[in-house]
């Protein structure tokens, strides 16, 4: 987690705090400043550095939160914080994570019952008692059953928006170590899930102890769980980081077993027991000649395990990257020379989804293209919100100023260094109707269309919803179809077979949404839209630069969801793109 992140989580804890103790306002004010400390751009241990007016430059910033961030990057704490905590000490941000809990209701449960925890919700909500409690009932403990267990997932792991750049400081402070040979981060990292409960770092090494060492130097460290000669568990950034050191020879052995997933490992050493082979995470070895394999890990002749694509090569497969590691058929693909060709960062062209200041987005047109181009792409598309169902705030343009906006984007086109498409993002109401009239979306290059409001619907409702926007003749883009915000909101309930076929009738690409909060379509509705035949769109949904590297969110989910080059709109060329739009 970057220090903004740890900096909003404490401010958002702070807002609950004070709405628990029935504070006015001031809950209103912490809740805006947490959004865009998260957002910021810059660390706030930079701005921190700079002084407490570059703190306060941050947008809802003003002198007394100024202050509290600059206690938090000098103290790692801020005290009114810790008063609050030990007034209320309840594990609130896990209780509000259970859908219909807010911090009033969490602390009348801890004035009632004591509750302070998710495992004592669970357990006085099995016998009865919440319904006991004023304000309480019957309905309201089932709510508290069904949603116990979805709040405790998303309390253990963290996005990998957030786990990802915590690994990737680890990589390189690991890899400036001397006695370090080579670094991989492992585990459901390195497969790219959505989720991630800790980051395996995998070092290539004869010096343990010096590796392990160089860990624990490591500034980020907050928290020392243990340390060995050859390896370590820490905390850093609210993360835990587990770190093995192994020789060179055992290298590859080493980083095929940690990056898992464990299903994966577990299908791959029966296929090599079928053989009379063993394998682990010290290598595969030949146990045709040994009378007991499992006299130990080193058995029997060693026949590889120094590279990762030795342990698969002694199966006769190719590697299998480990975006497909996840025993969904990549073992039985890889032995018949089936495994797709995966879609590669590189070939991303440009982005079909983007925000500016028109709507809620931070910079304008001509500052979100010069970005783009910098970032090598040849198109980019701007797709603010429309006004429409969902849109609060007056934060979506009108038919007229979209109108006003194309004339904008046809401007900034003709001296920008890369092709830029003129879209709007329109809000599909609850029926599946559009919130932009028809005159409009035909002059438009690129229609997005998406689901922002009404997400709590059945399934038959969502998926007429979702099978009628993608059915409309100007709609080229499904943007993040289900709606659904990771550990915060399920979104729609969608039956995606009808979609995904009216998607194809219609020529209406169904987007993967990078945005680390939402990875929507998800990697399973990836596949399932591919294989059926549908395009998909890896659109960021940038509202300011520094969004649009989110691409690689994207990219690997698409390819967890196998897909190839040809199945993504925006690997095609401006040409190509343009023909789809028709
Ligand atoms: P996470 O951390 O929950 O997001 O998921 P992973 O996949 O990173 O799991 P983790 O950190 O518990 O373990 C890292 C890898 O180590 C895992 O993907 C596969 C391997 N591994 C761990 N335990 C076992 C096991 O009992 N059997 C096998 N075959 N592999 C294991
Ligand atoms: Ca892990
Ligand atoms: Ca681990
Ligand atoms: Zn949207």
């Amino acid at each position: 987690m970057s220090r903004n992140a740890e900096v909003a989580d404490r401010f958002e804890e702070f807002a609950d705090l004070l709405e628990a103790k029935d504070v006015e306002f001031k809950p209103r004010s912490y809740r805006k400043a947490a959004r865009n400390v998260r957002e910021h751009p810059d660390p706030v241990e930079q701005l921190a550095a700079k002084g407490k007016d570059a703190v306060k430059e941050i947008d809802g910033v003003g002198d007394s939160l100024a202050e509290k961030i600059l206690e938090y990057v000098r103290t790692g704490e801020i005290a009114e914080l810790e008063a609050l905590r030990s007034e209320l000490p309840v594990d609130m941000e896990a209780l509000t994570n259970v859908e219909g809990l807010g911090p009033k209701r969490a602390r009348k449960l801890y004035d009632a019952l004591g509750i302070t925890t998710l495992d004592e919700l669970e357990a006085a909500a099995e016998a009865g008692e919440i319904r006991e409690i004023e304000g309480f009932g019957e309905k309201t403990e089932q709510n508290i059953l069904e949603n116990v267990d979805f709040a405790r997932e998303s309390q253990e792991r963290e996005l990998l928006g957030d786990a990802r750049p915590v690994a990737e400081d680890v990589h390189s402070h690991l890899s400036a170590v001397d006695a370090v040979s080579r670094v991989e981060i492992a585990g459901s990292i390195r497969r790219w899930r959505e989720t991630i409960g800790d980051v395996d770092a995998l070092v290539s090494s004869t010096e343990g102890e010096a590796v392990v060492e160089a860990l624990l130097d490591w500034d980020d460290v907050d928290d020392v769980i243990e340390a060995g000669p050859k390896k370590a568990s820490i905390r850093a950034r609210d993360m835990r980081i587990d770190l093995r050191v192994v020789v060179p020879e055992e290298f590859g052995s080493a980083l095929q077993y940690f990056t898992g997933s464990k299903e994966h490992n577990v299908h791959l050493r029966n296929v090599a027991i079928d053989r009379d082979l063993k394998m682990n995470e010290y290598g595969v070895f030949d146990v045709s000649d040994v009378d007991d394999p499992d006299a130990g890990q080193r058995v029997g002749e060693r026949i590889g395990g120094e590279t990762e694509a030795e342990m698969y090569a002694a199966l006769d497969m190719p590697l299998i990257p480990p975006d497909l590691r996840e025993d969904t058929g990549e073992i039985d693909a890889a032995r018949n020379g089936e495994l797709p060709e995966l879609l590669e960062e590189g070939e991303i062209r440009g982005d079909l989804h983007t925000h500016t200041e028109w709507s809620d987005g931070d910079n304008t047109v001509a500052e979100m293209a010069d970005a783009a181009a910098e970032r090598g792409y040849d198109y980019h598309c701007v797709s603010d919100h429309a006004t429409g169902p969902g849109m609060v705030g007056g934060v979506g343009v009108t038919d007229d100023e979209l109108r006003d906006q194309m004339g904008e984007i046809e401007s900034v086109a003709a001296d920008a260094d890369i092709e830029l498409f003129a879209g709007v993002e329109a809000n599909i109401d609850a029926e599946g109707g559009l919130s932009v009239a028809d005159d409009v979306l035909t002059d438009l290059d690129v229609v997005v269309a998406s689901p922002h409001s009404d997400l709590n619907q059945d399934r038959d409702a969502a998926t007429e919803r979702l099978v009628r926007a993608v059915s409309h003749p100007s709609v080229d883009v499904l943007g993040h179809p289900t709606g659904r915000m990771i550990h915060s909101r399920e979104g729609l309930p969608v039956d995606l077979a009808p979609v995904v076929e009216a998607a194809i009738e219609n020529d209406t690409a169904l987007e993967i949404n990078a945005s680390p909060f939402r990875l929507d379509l998800n990697g399973d509705a990836v596949r399932v839209a591919v294989e059926a035949g549908a395009t998909v769109a890896i659109n960021t949904d940038a509202h300011r630069p520094s969004e649009l590297a989110n691409v690689r969110y994207g990219v690997h989910t698409a390819r967890r969801g196998w897909a190839e080059t040809a199945d993504v709109l925006n690997a095609r060329d401006a040409d190509g793109v343009r023909e789809f739009l028709h």
